[in-house]
Order: structure tokens, then C-alpha cells, then sequence
């Protein structure tokens, strides 16, 4: 059975400190998220920072939005905060006497470009600027601790919200590591990311926190019976012997057994 994820009881259990909520850039209360599925509005694309793409809501996840470039395809859709600065009102970047740029990847000749970008504005639900939210300010300086804990996006499953721990500290840059999983999630960024979040966000937007991970968790205490007290009565090593290499009656949790690495579910 999974017990609901619960940040007080883990807090205790694992002896450890939420982040203060002033070490991060985001909003004290979270932004309301006015977005509609469907809705149009301009995008930095992600895998081309410099241009300025149109984006339609695919998804509204808390205080995020699941967008897709339109032209691009449905593998490479991406997660933004309503406060988050890649995002802007449709018009935004031609004020600024900016272009709209197809997406990398767009999946037409570039010669179509122009008439794709008519047809796809036209008619087109537009989000309101009043959808968009100002995003917060950098908080100053890095005033992270090892150990602190925190809710952090998963860059392999971004969609995902996960507990996690601040596992090093270097000048602007802060280790993210989720509790239960193997290395290879961690990651460094910046403080001021915003992919990461104070403990207790998820309950405060919705959005859904993943429990931590099993490795290394799992500790069901039991005594493995050894090879020999699984044999005949009369044959059996009287109970005080200690079983050969380990400490006598002393069960290991699960989790910490055994060659493990390299697993998740
Ligand atoms: N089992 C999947 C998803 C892992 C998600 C890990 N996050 C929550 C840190 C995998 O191994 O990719």
C-alpha cells in the first residue's frame, strides 16, 4: 500500500529542515492559473532559447502549463509556470519589433513559414494578458544548506513534481538530488532556477507531488532465514552461534541489500 505523501511526518522522520521559502524564486502564494486548454501565446522554444515561438496550451498542470510549438511535433512539449519569463501574450514579440521564428524542428518546408504562421493565429483563442503573471524576483544571495529539503522538477520527467535535498553547495549553483532515486536524476542549477519549489507548493497549486523513491527506503524488518537454519532441525547451528561475516539476529533493511544500482521502477 502507498500511504499519502506528508511532508510534516517526513520532515520529522528524516530529521531534516524544509528550505525558507526566501531562499527561492518563487511566489510566496502561488500565481492563479487563469490558462485554458487550447489557448495560443508566445514561447521562447526551449531548444533554441533566442527565438520566439507560438505555443498552445496543451495542458494546465498547478500553476504550470504543458505547452507544444505549433509546427513542431508532440515529442517535445514542455512545462512552463504562469510567472515564468519564456512565456508572453500573443503580439509581445512583434511590440518589440521582434519576429516570430518556426520551431527547430518544424515540420514543414521554412518557406511555408509565413502562411502557417497567418493561418495559425488566425481565428486563434488567444490567451489574455491577464493570464500571465509577473514573475518574482531573484532572491539574493544563495542561501542554500546542504540537507535542506525541497520539491524539485524532474529534468528526465518534467511533468513530474519530486521531494527533494539540497546535496552541495557551490557559489550560485545548488545540487538536486531526489530522495530514494539513484544519481543519475540529480542535477546541478542555478538557486534562482525555477524549477524548483519550497516544501508544501504541490499542496498549494495542486499540482501533483510524486512520493520519494524506494532505493534505499524500504525498511521492513526481518531476519533472512541463512542457508543454515533453513535446514533439517537436528543439523541446525544452536541460535547463539553467530551466522558466519554478520552480526547475529540483526535483520537489514530491504532497500540497503543487496546490488541495487542502476534500478528504478
Ligand atoms: N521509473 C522511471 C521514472 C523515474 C522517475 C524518477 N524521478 C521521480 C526522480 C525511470 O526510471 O525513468
Amino acid at each position: 500500500f502507498l500511504e499519502h505523501f506528508n511532508w510534516d511526518s517526513y520532515l520529522k522522520e528524516t530529521g531534516s529542515q524544509a528550505a525558507p521559502p526566501h531562499c527561492l524564486r518563487q511566489s510566496r502564494i502561488p500565481p492563479s492559473n487563469d490558462f485554458k486548454v487550447s489557448m495560443k501565446l508566445e514561447a521562447h522554444d526551449p531548444r533554441n532559447v533566442t527565438s520566439v515561438c507560438i505555443a498552445t496550451v496543451i495542458g494546465i498542470t498547478g500553476a504550470r502549463l504543458r505547452l507544444r510549438l505549433d509546427g513542431s511535433d508532440n515529442k517535445n512539449d514542455f512545462w512552463r509556470l504562469v510567472d515564468s519569463s519564456d512565456i508572453q501574450p500573443i503580439g509581445s514579440c512583434e511590440k518589440k519589433g521582434g519576429m516570430l521564428q518556426p520551431p527547430l524542428g518544424f515540420q514543414m518546408n521554412a518557406s511555408s513559414w509565413p502562411m502557417f504562421l497567418l493561418r495559425t493565429l488566425n481565428g486563434a483563442e488567444m490567451a489574455p494578458a491577464t493570464c500571465f503573471k509577473k514573475e518574482p524576483p531573484k532572491p539574493t544571495p544563495n542561501c542554500f544548506k546542504v540537507g535542506m529539503k525541497l520539491e524539485a522538477i524532474d529534468r528526465k520527467n518534467p511533468y513530474l513534481i519530486c521531494p527533494a535535498t539540497i546535496g552541495d553547495v557551490k557559489g550560485d549553483e545548488v545540487f538536486i538530488t531526489f530522495d530514494g532515486w539513484r544519481g543519475a536524476f540529480y542535477y546541478w542549477c542555478k538557486y534562482d532556477s525555477r524549477d524548483i519549489f519550497p516544501v508544501g507548493w504541490c499542496d498549494l497549486t495542486g499540482d501533483a507531488l510524486q512520493p520519494p523513491g524506494n532505493n534505499g527506503k524500504i525498511t521492513i524488518n526481518v531476519t533472512f532465514p541463512t542457508r543454515r537454519s533453513m535446514q533439517s532441525p537436528h543439523k541446525s547451528v544452536p541460535a547463539s552461534a553467530p551466522a558466519r561475516g554478520r552480526k547475529p539476529g540483526r535483520g537489514k533493511p530491504l532497500g540497503s541489500t543487496g546490488p541495487r544500482k542502476g534500478r528504478s521502477p
